[in-house]
């Protein structure tokens, strides 16, 4: 069921002309302005009755990437908390637990990223850590 309102505006404006190159106001020009207001969408329900749905935007965020750390025999346990610290912002005890996990588990978790930033970890640790001659290996997987 539709509403309506019709609004009736009524003022008196003034309005410049240039005759012969001179100026006037015009005055008391009358001006009506209605104004027909109702709840009527043309936008809405144009189908006719028939049910449809608006097509969702396919938006998915961007996967995110793991960037982790493998154990092996050789790297001393102070390089690889150096590297947490400098690489992956962590505080000594947080990078310790982890050097530990890795340490014991044969891997660990550095951190997520998005791809872009998740490569550029892993080469600058496997650079840094080849730099320093040890075979630490830093490597991503996606999430
Ligand atoms: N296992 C190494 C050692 O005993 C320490 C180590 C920890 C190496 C973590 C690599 O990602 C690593 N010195």
């Amino acid at each position: 069921m539709l509403s309506a309102s019709i609004n009736l505006v009524y003022f008196d404006v003034n309005i410049r002309v240039e005759i012969h190159k001179d100026w006037h106001y015009v005055r008391d020009l009358n001006i009506f302005i209605v104004a027909i207001m109702s709840d009527f969408d043309p936008y809405k329900d144009r189908d006719g009755g028939l049910a449809t749905q608006e097509a969702k935007p396919k938006l998915k965020r961007p996967p995110l990437y793991k960037v982790i750390l493998l154990n092996d025999d050789f790297t001393p346990m102070d390089f690889v908390i150096e590297i947490l610290m400098d690489f992956f912002a962590m505080s000594e005890e947080k990078a310790t637990q982890v050097m530990l996990q890795v340490h014991t588990q044969g891997v660990g978790v550095c951190g997520m990223y998005s791809k872009d930033v998740a490569e550029t970890k892993v080469y600058i640790v496997n650079d840094y850590s080849r730099e320093h001659h040890h075979p630490l290996m830093c490597s991503m997987e996606e999430v």
